[in-house]
């Protein structure tokens, strides 16, 4: 397969410093070194240029931290992951999850059929569903699903032109911290997800066959793997810590069976923090589940 790396240094969707570095740190854990060893084509596309705090006034818009910033850069980020070869498989590094909103939307902008339907597997603690009447910290990284599905401001969900998620092809994975006015939002849409409890009580295999069946009419999916979906002591390095997640097996499972679903089409990898790491260990565990997903077998 060809792959297409383009890193999103992104650090203003996030409370914390850091995670712009993301980027580099994934790269130093030779990400597509591994990827190669698997007999894959890797092109690095580089950076996307984008600002950084201290180059900008910190203030907020209607309820927003950083808005018009994150606006452009959301929009060069469609521009660049659509401009992307055809037919690559696009892995996009951040930054922070704020980035998923271009993302999302490049990658169903791209190719034949186009917007294509698109199916969103969100691999996260928390379900970022916030809109800035929820979110209790104004962090756009805490708002990414909400924009996709239209809700929030016109100007980032409206990235994709008329372009939506459909809330039923949303499926979020790991999940364990909601906020309040953020869980009323999240019923309303009907957007599945499966809690650290669902985890436990079914098991990933169990998931992965119900999370095929839902995402069956989809044309393309994207799976959007937040670090903090992991559990603390496997990936330390993340701004929004929360005990109780995935652990190392779960998190390679769940790649390993949609790799040999073959239906995934493209990735995020995003919040990780290296200033917050142990030597690296979250961009090596990150680059783990991209080679899990890209077809690393143990035999
Ligand atoms: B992440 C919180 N819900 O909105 C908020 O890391 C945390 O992309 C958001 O999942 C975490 O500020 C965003 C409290
Ligand atoms: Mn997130
Ligand atoms: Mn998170
Ligand atoms: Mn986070």
């Amino acid at each position: 397969m060809n792959v297409s790396i383009l890193g999103i240094p992104m650090d203003l969707g996030a409370g914390r410093r850091g995670v712009d570095m993301g980027p580099s740190a994934l790269r130093n854990a030779h990400l597509a070194g591994r990827l190669r060893e698997l007999g894959h084509t890797v092109t690095d596309h580089g950076d996307l240029n984008v600002p950084i705090p201290e180059t900008v006034d910190k203030h907020k818009t209607a309820g927003y931290v950083f808005l018009n910033q994150i606006i452009d850069s959301c929009r060069a980020t469609v521009q660049r992951v659509r401009d992307l070869p055809a037919g690559d498989f696009p892995i996009t590094i951040g930054g922070d999850h704020s980035v998923s909103m271009g993302t999302v939307t490049g990658n169903a902008l791209r190719g034949p059929g186009s917007p294509r339907r698109t199916g969103l597997l969100w691999v996260d603690a928390h379900t970022d569903y916030n809109t800035p009447q929820t979110s209790p910290s104004g962090n756009i990284h805490g708002m990414p699903v909400a924009h996709l599905t239209g809700l929030g401001n016109p100007d980032l969900a409206g990235l994709g032109g008329g372009w939506h998620m459909r809330p039923e092809d949303i499926v979020m994975i790991g999940i364990r911290s909601v906020d309040a006015q953020e869980r009323e939002l999240m019923r309303e849409a009907g957007i599945k997800a499966y809690t650290m409890k669902d985890v436990d009580q079914l098991g990933i295999t169990r998931i992965h066959e119900e999370v095929m069946e839902r995402l069956g009419g989809v044309d393309a999916l994207h799976v959007s793997f937040d670090a903090d979906a992991l559990d603390p002591s496997v990936a330390p390095g993340v701004g929004t810590p929360v005990p109780g997640g995935l652990t190392y097996r779960e998190g390679h499972l769940l790649m390993e069976l949609l790799c040999e679903s073959g239906r995934v089409t493209s990735l995020d990898i995003v919040e990780v923090n290296p200033i917050l790491d142990t030597r690296n260990q979250t961009a090596d565990v990150m680059v783990g589940m991209a080679a899990s997903l890209l077809g690393q077998r143990i035999l």
